[in-house]
């Protein structure tokens, strides 16, 4: 499969070591979401209610998609001592004894900034743009080898300055949301940290030509993208009025998942 030239790639063929090899990974961090106009608006104080409520109902797919992702990648990996360190991921989102898991902690959020249980379900506020994105994020890691699909992961290296950003800010900017709703970046913190710790042992024990470390920050921009372009659709929707056939309709006429 044709693959995208990279700078590293043309570098004589030559790999970085491994110090060189985490310093470009950390790089990327430039192109993260928490740098997107719509997440500095709302780490800023500058989001309506209703720009809150749109992120926290089309994050709700991502987040509702984060374990069967994760399922998928264990369907492809043959290695049960990384099955059993990965497997976790998926008991966070979904829950286990004694941790009622993200997904429930999202839905508390949810009821927190105003948006029902049942409103969340039902996708009705996802939008196209945030579905194929995250669609793309679980299909690419469902075809995909297991080590690419580990390495998707990554941009999680950059996440828990997101959380913290979020329960540092929006408490003062946003008092109308109840603080029990915050439980979920609290969890995240930690969490975030303990997959990146194995994420970035897998990519930098893993990635040790000038190939697959060029295939590997490829891989990582393509997951940047992904939430990029999310936050891009909600820029269209919620904060320069322009939703999904805005010129035909003021209805949400939107599909909601066809599986
Ligand atoms: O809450 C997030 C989460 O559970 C995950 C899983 C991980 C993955 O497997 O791709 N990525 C991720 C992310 C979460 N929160 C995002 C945020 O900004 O709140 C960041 C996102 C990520 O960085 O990929």
């Amino acid at each position: 499969m044709a693959t995208i030239a990279s700078p590293l790639a043309t570098a004589e063929g030559q790999p970085l070591d491994r110090d060189g090899f985490r310093a470009a990974l950390m790089a990327k961090g430039d192109f993260y979401h928490i740098h997107h106009p719509y997440q500095v608006d709302m780490a800023e104080g500058r989001a309506t209610p209703e720009q809150i409520r749109g992120w926290v109902a089309n994050r709700f797919y991502y987040q509702v998609m984060i374990p069967q992702k994760d399922a998928a990648l264990l369907a492809n990996c043959p290695d049960a001592a990384t099955r059993r360190r990965w497997i976790q991921r998926l008991l966070d989102h979904d829950g286990h004894d004694g941790d009622t898991g993200g997904i429930e902690a999202w839905l508390m959020l949810g009821e927190a900034v105003g948006l029902g249980r049942d409103e969340l379900w039902s996708q009705e506020h996802v939008l196209p743009g945030v579905r194929f994105a995250v669609d793309a994020y679980v299909n690419f890691v469902r075809q995909a080898d297991w080590r690419e699909a580990a390495i998707s992961s990554l941009t999680e290296l950059f996440a828990p300055q997101a959380h913290k950003s979020r329960l540092d800010t929006w408490p003062t900017h946003y008092p109308w949301i109840d603080s029990r709703g915050y439980d979920y970046f609290r969890k995240r913190l930690g969490e975030a940290r303990r997959d990146v710790d194995h994420g970035l042992e897998l990519a930098l024990t893993l990635c040790t030509t000038a190939a697959a470390q060029a295939r590997a920050l490829d891989i990582l921009q393509f997951k940047l993208d992904v939430l990029w372009s999310m936050l891009d659709a909600m820029t269209l929707a919620y904060q320069l009025d322009r939703p999904p056939y805005h010129s035909v309709t003021d209805q949400r006429v939107y599909h909601r998942g066809l599986s």
